[in-house]
């Protein structure tokens, strides 16, 4: 018991333990109600919980609401240009390989300007969590038809509605080479929203979280409707996928078993999808493809004396 003998007043004290407040970079200024909001304290947790020193964490970004991410982690940050988040991430990952790196990336960020870095990113499979704020429209430009916007939904550049047919990122992202982790989440269930990122950052390799976001002030209705009914999601259950939770499985009636292992299982899961029925979850996992920083982390064996001799070397060849 408790205060018996002196033995029992010694406490394992670390050197240093952080809370919440030391990822806190301040006040975020996204619309109240903004999933990304959410999206934000479910990495702060996870930091915390994982007890990540805050000098061993970087969040990189493109352009967008959501991209304004890495001035609200007090931690390092890179908010980059449109569409870059992904190579700037790729450069960190390849000179820090000691820093965990989240990636905090728009549905026109990633799948629009910046959909060639999507592909080489994914293939590259150097170690960073990826999250995509799918907010199905460019919400910083005030409204315009993303890649991710649904068809005939009303924008600015599509007043009478979006005429093509949208990306789906996750069936997108199973389809390149090398992909390593796919999964899908929603903004406004926390305890789903932190043991995917969880998940996620777990996955040593590229993860790809897609995340349903809500924007209240362009596509409320979307997700309005989605977050009303449960029933229009499905919940992907494995004992390798996200972990069970019982107030999810309450939540979410709709219950399917999917093995992650399975790619082929994994891309008809949303091939077959309508928007009556949206999986969330874990859709793949393959921890044994190849990852590009284990390369750039050794790179040719050299030392930087041994770089600067080569590189004095062949600039010599040009002296007069
Ligand atoms: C090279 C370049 N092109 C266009 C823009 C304008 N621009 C800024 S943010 C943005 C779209 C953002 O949408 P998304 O990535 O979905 O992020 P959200 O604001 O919805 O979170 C665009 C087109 C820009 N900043 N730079
Ligand atoms: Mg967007």
């Amino acid at each position: 018991m408790f205060g018996v003998s002196s033995d029992d007043w010694s406490l394992e004290v670390p050197d240093r333990y952080f809370s919440l407040e030391d990822y806190d970079g301040g006040v975020a200024r996204w619309c109240p109600s903004c999933g990304d909001h959410a999206v934000l304290s479910a990495v702060q947790r996870i930091c915390r919980d994982e007890q990540l020193p805050p000098e061993k964490v970087v969040a990189v970004s493109g352009i967008g609401c959501s991209s304004r991410f890495p001035h609200y982690m007090h931690t390092y940050g890179f908010h980059g240009l449109h569409g870059r988040a992904l190579p700037v991430a790729a450069g960190v990952k390849a000179r820090r390989p000691d820093l965990h790196v989240w990636v905090a990336t728009g549905d026109g960020d990633c799948c629009s300007i910046g959909a060639g870095h999507w592909v080489h990113a994914v293939r590259y499979n150097m170690d960073m969590t990826v999250m995509l704020f799918d907010n199905n429209i460019y919400g910083l430009t005030k409204m315009q038809t993303s890649p991710t916007t649904p068809l005939h939904f009303h924008t600015k550049t599509h007043p009478g509605g979006a005429v093509l047919p949208p990306i789906n990122p996750v069936l997108t992202t199973l389809g390149f080479t090398n992909v390593s982790f796919v999964a899908r989440t929603v903004d406004w269930n926390p305890l789903h929203l932190y043991q995917t990122l969880k998940l996620a950052y777990e996955h040593k390799g590229l993860s790809f979280v897609h995340i349903l976001q809500r924007c209240p002030t362009y596509t409320a209705e979307l997700f309005r409707d989605l977050q009303n009914d449960p029933d229009r999601i499905e919940l992907l259950q494995h004992p390798d996928g996200v972990p069970a939770d019982p107030a999810v499985e309450r939540m979410y009636k709709n219950h399917k078993v999917h093995d992650p292992s399975d790619i082929a299982a994994a891309r008809a899961l949303d091939e077959a999808r309508s928007d009556d029925r949206i999986p969330i979850g874990l859709f793949y996992r393959n921890p044994a493809a190849p990852r590009y920083d284990e390369w750039t982390a050794t790179g040719l064996g050299m030392t930087a004396e041994e770089k600067l001799a080569g590189v004095n070397q062949a600039l010599d060849r040009f002296a007069v």
